[in-house]
Order: C-alpha cells, then structure tokens, then sequence
C-alpha cells in the first residue's frame, strides 16, 4: 500500500461562504446583496430557494467552530458579508463586524487560523451598477480597509476575491450568477473592474495590516484539454478556453498586461477602453500567494463554423454563454466518471493544473499556492440517524489529495488545501439541492451530522497523510 505524506508544515481546512451558509438574511442591519435580489427572480434558483435561513451559521457559529474543532481543522476559510458590513453602502454596521470578530475569537480560542475572503460575492444591491462600474472598486477598497482595520490585530491570511470568472462572466454574460445579465460587453468591464479592486484593496490591505500579514487571491481554473489533440479546431478550442477562463485572471495579476490572444478573442468588445493609466501596475501588486479552486476537468471540440455551442447549462435551464467570443466552443463528456454537478472526475487535472502554475506563474514570482478549494457535490442519502456513508466523496477526495502530493513531489509549491466544503449550504443557482458538504446539514432541523468524508478527513489531518486504495 502506497502512503503519501505531505510536507511537516502542511495546512489542511475547509472553505464556507457567507451567502451559502449564514441566512439571517435581514437580521441586525444586513441588507440585500444581489444574491438576495436575484434569488426574487422567477426561475433563477432551484426550487425558487434562497438564503434567507441557509444553514443558519449566523446563529449557531460557536457550534459549528466546535465541530471544525472536532475534525481536527487546522485552517478555516470564511468569507465575510459585505452586505452585512455595509448594508446600504453608506455607514458601517457595527453587528456585522461584529460578528466576524467573534468567529475569529471562537476560532482563535478552538485554535484554529482565520483565512478571510472579502468578496465571495455577495456585493450590496444598493451599489449602483455592480461591477460594471468602476466607482465600485473603490467602495470595495473602503469596505476592505474597515474589515483590515477591524480583524487585522487577528487575522494573518487575506483574500481580496474569490473567484472573479464567476463574478464577471458568469455572472454577466452567463446570466447564471447574480446579477443575471447575459451582456458580452457588461462582462468585460466586470472583468476589468474586478482586477482592479484586487489590486487596489491589496494596496491598501498592506498599508493597514500588520507586516506579516499576508494577502493573495483565489481564482477558479479550467483544466482544457482538446478532444483530439491532433485537431487545429480543437487545440484553438482548448487555448480559447485557457485563455478566457485562466490566463485572461492570471496574467494582468503576475505580468501586468492582458494576454495578447485573449485580446483579440474579445476584440470589439470593449475591454480596452476601461484600462486607465496606471490599472495594470496596480492590478499587477505583487501577491502573497495564490489560491486555487479545482473541481473537474473538461474536453473541448466545436469549431467556428458551427456557430455557437448550446450555452452551459445553468440549473436546468440555458441562460447565456459564458464563452464571449468562443461561443462556438463545446465541452463534451469523455466518459469519465461524474459527480452530481455532472462535474467530470479527473483528479489528474489538478496536478498538471498546479505543476503548470508553479512553472508559469507561481515559481516565477516566488510565492507558493493553496488549494482554497476542491470537493464536489454527491447524491447522498442519510439513514435514520442523519449519518451518510458517502464512499463516493471519499473517493474523489482522496484521488485529489494523492493529486496534490503528487505536484508537490514534482516541485510546485503548495502549502495547503481547504475542502469545499464544511457544510451542505446554498449551492447558488442550484440552491439546496446540491450538497458538498463533509457535514451533512438537515434543512428542516438544521442539524449537523458529519458524513463519512468528515472522518476520513479527520483522520488524514491527524496522519497528514494518505494512504492510496
Ligand atoms: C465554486 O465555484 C464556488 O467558489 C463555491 O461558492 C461553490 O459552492 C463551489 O464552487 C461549488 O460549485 O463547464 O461543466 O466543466 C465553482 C466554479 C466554475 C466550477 C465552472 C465548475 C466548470 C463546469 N465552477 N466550472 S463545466
């Protein structure tokens, strides 16, 4: 039996968003975010869910640190409700920095390390224009100035963005993500102005922080490989796609420039004429680290002559295309198993993912990675007792972390990885009916019953390592 072991200084938690998991949606001075909007919205979610209740972590906080506690977490990445920091974008609500003081107290007594995200996206409604607007990476800088000057004494680790494809493309172009525009060229000055608030807030993170506090940012990656790799149309399919969903995140953060062919791609619409004098250096701040979300990998094929792919499909429904520009570009199955996203399983993905980052990015600028997220989405089902024997998650975990040892035995540089996620919670457009959690949350009790991916976990923390099947 093989066993892999993972470096002395190794750092293993889980990841939970605020939107997904906390409800008390309206309680102590929140206000809507666009989340809480579009879940109004006919047809957006599953089952016309929202996250008005989740899975009430607002109210049940110090148990579900004591749970973190009990499964041995050495790490836990929260991200903290701007729409409950600053409701209606004018005056800061003192019970909602609150109470991110208290989780980092409570986690900070179960001895486990605070990892913030500032925008896992719920953004305040009341911000006129979203992320279309430039004058909203600068109320970002001023809500991420307030949550440094508040938790900075606390907390070390710092995420400006979680994500910012979903945030602009999928978000405004895709229209599957709030706030459910399908607009190629709203998508595109999404993308710039999300850059920007990165670079500004890190900017400003470091004049507030502590020196040893550390700040970087979480992108999500697609792994592409071409359907026939001897095939032109499918090799410009899967550079399409790499460009659009990886290097056009990558490049203006770690070389300072939009990548030339991305350009091009995109060309007509508009991503030029939001760039001002000075963004890119700005964007391009040095970072502490990187933050890596892999959850499957994916084939591509189509060609231009086809005219536009049916677009991904949303929850059930097709909405827009992600893919400006390469709306032509298909994503097939190549029959691989799959999780219940329909998410395919490929935890090769994840180890070419990150020996390439550390070679292209990472390496280069000297910092290391993190696996902020990874797990996936199962049909569980619980006995009587709440519990679910879920051999499946187990499965696809332990393939990733043996993915993860991999990379590091072949040099890149990656210091720890957050399982997504701790809870069942608000799966976004798919609602409750997708559960990723290692702890099972009943909807109508609320209880928690950590799943047999929870022990498991625990026990690989504790072994900091694993053992392969
Ligand atoms: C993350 O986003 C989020 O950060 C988190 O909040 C969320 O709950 C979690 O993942 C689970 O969804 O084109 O079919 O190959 C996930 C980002 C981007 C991952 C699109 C899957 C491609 C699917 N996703 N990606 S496909």
């Amino acid at each position: 039996m093989t066993i892999h072991r993972f470096p002395q200084d190794f750092l293993w938690g889980s990841a939970t968003a605020a939107f997904q998991i906390e409800g008390a949606a309206l309680e102590d001075g929140r206000r809507d975010s666009i989340w809480d909007t579009f879940c109004r919205v006919p047809g957006a979610i599953v089952n016309g869910d929202d996250g008005s209740v989740a899975c009430d972590h607002y109210h049940r906080m110090p148990q579900d640190v004591a749970l973190m506690k009990e499964l041995g977490l050495q790490v836990y990445r929260f991200s903290s409700s701007w729409a409950r920091v600053r409701p209606d974008d004018r005056e800061f609500n003192p019970a909602g920095l609150d109470f991110y003081s208290r989780l980092v107290d409570e986690l900070l007594g179960a001895g486990i390390r605070p990892w913030i995200t500032l925008y896992h996206w719920d953004l305040p409604a009341a911000i006129p224009g979203g992320w279309t607007n430039r004058d909203t990476a600068h109320r970002f800088v001023e809500y991420a100035e307030k949550m440094a000057e508040t938790l900075g004494d606390r907390v070390q680790d710092w995420t400006t963005l979680n994500e910012p494809w979903c945030s602009s493309l999928l978000s405004y172009a895709g229209g599957e993500h709030a706030p459910g525009h399908t607009d190629p060229r709203e998508a595109v000055a999404a993308v710039h102005h999300l850059h920007l608030a990165h670079g500004l807030a890190t900017r400003r993170l470091r004049e507030v922080l502590p020196d040893d506090a550390s700040v970087g940012l979480t992108l999500n990656f697609t792994v592409a490989d071409p359907v026939d790799p001897d095939s032109p149309t499918d090799r410009e399919a899967a550079r399409r796609i790499d460009g659009l969903q990886n290097r056009l995140f990558l490049d203006p953060i770690f070389r300072g420039a939009y990548p030339d062919d991305v350009l091009a791609d995109l060309n007509g619409l508009g991503l030029e004429s939001h760039i001002r004098d000075g963004d890119l250096e700005t964007i391009s701040t040095p970072i502490d680290w990187l933050g890596v979300n892999y959850y499957n990998g994916a084939a591509v094929t189509g060609s231009p002559d086809n005219g536009p792919a049916p677009s991904p499909e949303a929850n059930g429904r097709r909405v827009g295309n992600p893919n400006i520009g390469s709306e032509w570009v298909e994503f097939v199955p190549r029959g691989l198993p799959v999780t219940d996203m329909g998410w395919e399983i490929q935890p090769d993905g994840l180890r070419r993912l990150l020996e390439r980052l550390h070679v292209e990015y990472t390496g280069p600028a000297d910092i290391g990675m993190y696996v902020t997220e990874n797990g996936c989405a199962m049909p569980d089902r619980a006995d009587e007792d709440g519990f679910v024997d879920d051999q499946d998650r187990i499965g696809y975990l332990r393939g990733h972390f043996i993915a993860v040892e991999e990379a590091i035995a072949q040099g890149a540089d990656v210091r720890g990885y957050f399982v997504w996620s701790l809870l069942d919670n608000f799966e976004w457009a798919w609602g409750y009916d997708k559960r990723f959690g290692i702890v099972r949350v009943d909807y109508e009790t609320l209880e928690r019953t950590p799943k047999a991916s929870a022990l498991f976990y625990r026990d690989v923390i504790a072994a900091n390592a694993v053992e392969e099947e």
